[in-house]
């Protein structure tokens, strides 16, 4: 297990690190079958759930997560935002993989990229993280190229493996694609929450905005972060 130092360590160094125990595995549970019946399959074995809070305001607690938000200050500064709103993923068996890519906003700005973190993803995860459920595929270290990848696949990735109630941390610019299901009977689940620096323009085609009824609700940190309407 991992402290926040070292988290903090391994996101500069290796881009991405996986905090082990952060949340119960019944209430992972529990948010797995909250989302559920609100999700779409945009590809085949594909479930997403996006502007989640908006459905699923029970996940409110995971984006002000004081683990979360202390790393999130120290990668981003004072004031960062909840960008996305809440993304929930399910990868069931069958699940194709994605291309390997880089995150916004570095995937929208000029290469050579900026050496400083200009956002953070967190993937907490609803079940484990196996080598063959769709766990994230990552190429550690690839942050420091500060540049899309230039093949399909490198020899050094690896899956990011972790138990269920564990979130997995990863700077932008680290290449890396949710990876194919070859199991059997074993879905993945996700809840992505990512943050943006106050100085990073959030587009309002991006993502789901929170419902105003639904806002109003929402814990007062949380209302400090996110966006609605
Ligand atoms: O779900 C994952 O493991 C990664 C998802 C991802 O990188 C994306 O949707 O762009």
């Amino acid at each position: 297990m991992i402290c926040v130092d070292g988290a903090k360590i391994r996101l500069a160094e290796e881009g991405y690190c996986v905090l082990e125990g952060l949340l119960d595995p019944a209430e992972a549970d529990r948010f797995s079958e909250l989302s559920r019946p609100f999700m779409k399959a945009p590809e085949p074995n594909f479930y997403h759930l996006g502007g989640a809070l908006n459905d699923v305001p029970q996940l409110a607690p995971l984006c002000i997560h004081p683990t979360i938000l202390e790393i999130a200050e120290h990668e981003l500064g004072e004031g960062f935002i909840l960008a996305n709103n809440v993304d929930v993923t399910l990868t069931e068996p069958g699940a194709p993989p994605q291309g390997l890519h880089a995150d916004v906003p570095l995937s929208w700005m000029p290469q050579p990229w900026p050496a400083f973190p200009t956002a953070l993803q967190v993937f907490w995860m609803l079940t484990d993280y196996t080598p063959d459920n769709g766990a994230t595929v990552v190429v550690p270290f690839s942050h420091h190229a500060r540049r899309h990848p230039t093949r399909a696949s490198y020899p050094q990735e690896v899956p990011v493996l972790g138990r269920k109630g564990s979130a997995f941390l990863m700077r932008p610019g680290v290449w890396h694609r949710r990876g194919e299901n070859t199991s059997r009977d074993r879905h993945r689940g996700t809840v992505n929450i990512f943050y943006l620096p106050r100085y990073i323009h959030r587009p309002k085609d991006s993502w789901p905005l929170v419902k105003q009824s639904v806002y109003e609700k929402l814990p007062a940190r949380l209302r400090e972060m996110t966006s609605s309407g």
